[in-house]
C-alpha cells in the first residue's frame, strides 16, 4: 500500500504539473506577452482564492513612497483573508499578473515612466514596451483573463462633472459589462457625477451592491452619496452568491461591490468635500478638466494639496479596507466553486 501510495502521489504531481505548465502555455503558446506569478497561478490551479488589485493607483493615483506602503500593505491584507494577491501591471511590455517586490517597487517609484493604462491603451503601449499601471478598467481584463473572480481597489472611475456635455465617462463603467469580475470598492469620488455614473451602470447593466449596514451609494471619502444603491448585502457569502449565480446562468459581465470607508475616518470627510469642490472648480476654470486621461490623476493630486495629505490618508484606509472585504468574499467564492 505504501508503494502505490506512492505511485499515485506521484502521478498526482506528474498531472498537477502538467495542468499548470498546460495553463500556462496555452497563454504561451500565442506569445501573448503575458506572465502570471507562479503563486497566483498555482492558486488559480488549486481553486485557492485569490485578489487581484490594480497598479493606477499605485503609479497615478497616490505619491511615492506612500504608493509603495499602500502596495505592500494591501497585499499583505489579501494574505490575512487566507487569499492571494495578485497585483497587476505592465513593465517593460508585459503584462504581470502577479507583481514581484522589485516590480512594484519599480512602478512606485516611476523610474521607467509607467503610462496609465485602460482598454485603449494596451496593446500599443506593449509594443512600445512600456511600463504602464492598470485602471479598473485593464485590471478586470486581465484578472478575468486569469480566472480571477474578486478585485479590489479603492475608487472606480464613473462620469465626470459635466459628462453630459464633455462626454467623460471613465471606460472602467463598460468593462464591467464584460468581465465576469466582482469589483470591490469605495464607491467613486465626488470629483465624479456620482447619480450619472449609477444611472450609466444601470444602463449597462451591471449590478451595483452597497456592502454592509447601509443601503446609500458611499462616496469614497464619505460613507453615503445621497443616492441608493439598488442592492445591498451585508456579508462575503451573499456577495460571493451573486457572482456565483452569474456564472451558473451563463452571464459574463461583473458587479460593483461598494464598500463605504470605515466610519473613523469620515470625520474628515466634510474638509475634503470642500477641497474637491475646489479642485473641480480649478479644472474647469484652468482648462485641466479637457485633458482627457490627465484629468483624474490631476484631481486626485490636487485633493491631496489642499488637504495636507488628509484625503491620502483616508484613502489608504478604504483601500485596505475593501481588500479586507474583496479577500472575505474571494474566500466565500472559492467554497461556493468547490
Ligand atoms: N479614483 C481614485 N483613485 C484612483 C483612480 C480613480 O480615487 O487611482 C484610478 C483608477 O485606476 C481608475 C482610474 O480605474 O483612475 C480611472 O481613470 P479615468 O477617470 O481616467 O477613467
Ligand atoms: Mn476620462
Amino acid at each position: 500500500t505504501t508503494l502505490r501510495a506512492t505511485v499515485s502521489l506521484a502521478h498526482e504531481v506528474h498531472s498537477y504539473r502538467n495542468f499548470l505548465t498546460s495553463r500556462f502555455h496555452s497563454l504561451r503558446e500565442t506569445g501573448a506577452p503575458i506572465d502570471i506569478h507562479p503563486e497566483v497561478d498555482e492558486a488559480l490551479a488549486h481553486n485557492k482564492p485569490v485578489v487581484a488589485l490594480e497598479s493606477t493607483i499605485i503609479t497615478h493615483g497616490m505619491p511615492y513612497p506612500t504608493s509603495m506602503d499602500m502596495a505592500r500593505s494591501v497585499e499583505s491584507i489579501v494574505r490575512s483573508t487566507g487569499c492571494i494577491p495578485a497585483t497587476i501591471g505592465i513593465i517593460d511590455g508585459r503584462v504581470k499578473i502577479g507583481l514581484e517586490p522589485r516590480h512594484l517597487e519599480r512602478l512606485a517609484s516611476r523610474s521607467a515612466n509607467p503610462l496609465k493604462i485602460s482598454r485603449r491603451d494596451i496593446g500599443a503601449a506593449i509594443v512600445a514596451r512600456n511600463d504602464g499601471g492598470t485602471t479598473c478598467s485593464s485590471t478586470l481584463i486581465f484578472a478575468a483573463l486569469a480566472g480571477i473572480k474578486v478585485f479590489a481597489t479603492g475608487g472606480l472611475g464613473g462620469v465626470h462633472r459635466g459628462g453630459e456635455n464633455t462626454m467623460d465617462v471613465s471606460a472602467d463603467l463598460h468593462e464591467l459589462t464584460r468581465c465576469p469580475v466582482g469589483l470591490v470598492s469605495a464607491g467613486v469620488k465626488s470629483i465624479l457625477d456620482i447619480g450619472r455614473t449609477l444611472e450609466y451602470l444601470e444602463t449597462l447593466g451591471v449590478p451595483v451592491v452597497s456592502y454592509g449596514e447601509v443601503r446609500d451609494f458611499p462616496a469614497f471619502y464619505s460613507r453615503k452619496s445621497g443616492h441608493q444603491a439598488p442592492w445591498n448585502v451585508t456579508n462575503p457569502v451573499d456577495a460571493a452568491r451573486i457572482l456565483y449565480t452569474h456564472r451558473q446562468l451563463g452571464m459574463t459581465n461583473g458587479a460593483l461591490f461598494a464598500v463605504p470607508i470605515p466610519e473613523k475616518y469620515e470625520a474628515a470627510s466634510a474638509v475634503i468635500q470642500e477641497a474637491v469642490e475646489l479642485a473641480v472648480r480649478e479644472s474647469e476654470e484652468s482648462g485641466v478638466s479637457k485633458l482627457g486621461k490627465d484629468v483624474t490623476p490631476w484631481l486626485l493630486k490636487r485633493v491631496g494639496e489642499l488637504t495636507q495629505g488628509r484625503s491620502l490618508e483616508s484613502n489608504i484606509a478604504l483601500v485596505r479596507n475593501t481588500a479586507l472585504i474583496g479577500g472575505q468574499i474571494a474566500r466565500e467564492y472559492a467554497n461556493l466553486a468547490e
